[in-house]
């Protein structure tokens, strides 16, 4: 598909360079058509300010989907991150089935939580209901934290192949047909990302850049869908998308002071090229 109309539903931050903020020019400049959901607004992140405002948008969602219907509109995709309230994940799914249709993608990121640990604000309610939202999922984009929250294993700093093996089996049982995980990371120094699919293993593997950047799962969940709607393959779009991540943090690093979020904008030409 070479224009696809991909409805993304998640938070604005207005300040933060996460979520709608990477997920709208990541998608056009892939050469989609991007529409938002939003499902909460805050003035920032949550990760690494205090004080920031939330306004809560998940009284607003039927009455979008609504008139969404109404107005006979259909998606090509429907890519899900960082959600606003556990109440807000049963309307997710009420979407998921409204706009269903043949050839319908369907992509979760649980976005809600990293290094151990659950983003401010959500707990083991929030985390049971995303489990069911995973479970419609055509490909889920967890990191290994999501992936040990989803299914109740035990968070390793250090791990083989064997964990990594049996987190993906346990995910594929919540019912997401395709799981690309991030993160995975066996020898010091290097990370990648594992693609599984139809019950096969594939590993993508590369540099591990200390010191990541946050929101850059929102980066690499935005790329792998642009790449994924240009048609490119599951692991295609996950290797282009890895590599998208390393060139954002790359750029970052050149400035210290940059410390809630990513540079991915000077660095979205190369993401472009690897579409080519
Ligand atoms: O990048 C994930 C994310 C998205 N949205 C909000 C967040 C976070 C992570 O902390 O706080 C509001």
């Amino acid at each position: 598909m070479s224009y696809g109309r991909i409805l993304t539903i998640q938070d604005i931050s207005c300040l933060g360079q996460c979520s709608l903020t990477v997920a709208l020019p990541i998608l056009s400049a892939c050469g989609h058509e991007t529409c938002v959901l939003p499902s909460a607004v805050l003035s920032t992140h949550t990760g690494g300010f205090s004080g920031f405002t939330f306004r809560d948008l998940t009284d607003d969602m039927p009455a979008i989907k609504d008139h969404w219907l109404s107005e006979k509109i259909s998606f090509d995709a429907i890519y899900t991150g960082y959600l606003g309230s556990t109440r807000q994940i049963g309307y997710v799914k009420d979407i998921f089935d409204a706009f269903d249709k043949e050839g319908l993608i369907k992509v979760v990121d649980p976005a809600m939580a990293d290094n151990g640990k659950l983003y401010y604000g959500f707990d083991g309610e929030f985390v049971n209901e995303m489990k069911t939202l995973c479970g419609k999922a055509d490909y889920l984009v967890p990191n290994i934290t999501e992936s040990c929250f989803l299914t109740d294993s035990e968070f390793k700093e250090e791990y083989d192949e064997e964990y990594v093996k049996a987190l993906l089996i346990k995910l594929s049982a919540l019912g997401s047909k395709n799981i690309i995980l991030t993160g995975v990371s066996y020898i010091p120094g290097t990370t990648g990302v594992v693609v599984y699919e139809n019950g096969e293993y594939s590993y993508y593997k590369h540099e591990k850049i200390a010191n990541g950047c946050h929101g850059t799962g929102d980066i690499y969940a935005s790329a792998f869908v642009g790449a994924l709607l240009k048609g490119k393959t599951a692991f295609e779009s996950a290797k282009i998308a890895a590599d998208y991540v390393l060139d954002c943090i790359t750029e970052t690093q050149k400035d210290k002071d940059h410390w809630y979020g990513a540079k991915f904008e000077p660095v979205l030409g190369n993401l472009i090229n690897a579409l080519k």
